[in-house]
């Protein structure tokens, strides 16, 4: 069986809401953030400290987005994954590694230096800079999303997982209030999907489950 490791809200969301849409059986850890200073065990299983992580038998991947394109193949081809051989094979990909290296790098920049550091060691500047910077990262979609539901191949795909974990991880950061129309409704569309709804289910049964706090400290998200 698939067992994932997880953090509530973090990367490793992509693959834990992959599984949902995708009705996968898996296993879900859920850690307390970050997990290199709060559960020191995990780095024997990803010496790196982050998540995701998963296992699937003997494979063992720790990129979220590589895990999505993973689990789009292995359990989807023709739906949530698209083919070599269709048209938007190639914008597929782009848009998988777009929600990761585009869309999401900026905002944990915002992330550690407007929330993680200590309070003397904050850059207001820096985060400041970098919300402008995932903000017009995201000029690109809007017109492509004023006349299409998702993003390539005429249905929603694991590239709409990736791209969608960064537009949650916005509003987690209070930036999608400044989302343009389009990208505003595509948003809301991911956010309506039974399978994003049962992953936030699921991580939360989860988290209380293994007696994981469900209320992250402020300085943590
Ligand atoms: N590129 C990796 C990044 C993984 C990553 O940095 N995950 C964060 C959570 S969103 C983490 O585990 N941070 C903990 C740490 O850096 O110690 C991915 O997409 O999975």
């Amino acid at each position: 069986m698939i067992t994932l490791h997880h953090c509530l809200s973090a990367r490793s969301f992509r693959p834990l809401w992959m599984l949902e849409e995708l009705g996968v059986e898996y296993e879900l850890k859920v850690l307390e953030f970050p997990p290199r200073v709060r559960a020191p065990d995990y780095l024997a299983i990803n010496p790196l400290g982050t998540v995701p992580a998963l296992f699937d038998g003997p494979v063992r991947m720790t990129e979220s987005a590589a895990i999505c394109q993973f689990l789009a193949a292995r359990f989807s081809p023709g739906a949530m994954d698209v083919g070599v051989d269709e048209p938007d094979f190639g914008p597929y990909l782009n848009f998988l590694h777009f929600g990761e290296a585009t869309l999401t790098f900026p905002q944990t920049l915002v992330l550690r230096y407007r929330h993680f550091e200590p309070p003397e060691r904050r850059q207001p500047q820096v985060a400041e800079d970098y919300s402008r910077w995932f903000l017009a990262r995201l000029r690109s979609l809007e017109p492509l999303l004023t006349d299409r539901d998702y993003l390539c191949a005429g249905r929603f795909t694991a590239a709409d997982v990736s791209v969608g974990y960064a537009l949650l991880l916005a509003k987690h950061l209070g930036l999608h209030e400044q989302f343009k129309p389009a990208v505003r409704r595509y948003w809301q569309r991911l956010e309506q999907r039974d399978g994003y709804g049962r992953a936030m289910q699921a991580q939360m049964a989860a988290a209380e489950a293994q007696g994981i706090s469900t209320t992250p400290a402020p300085d943590t998200r």
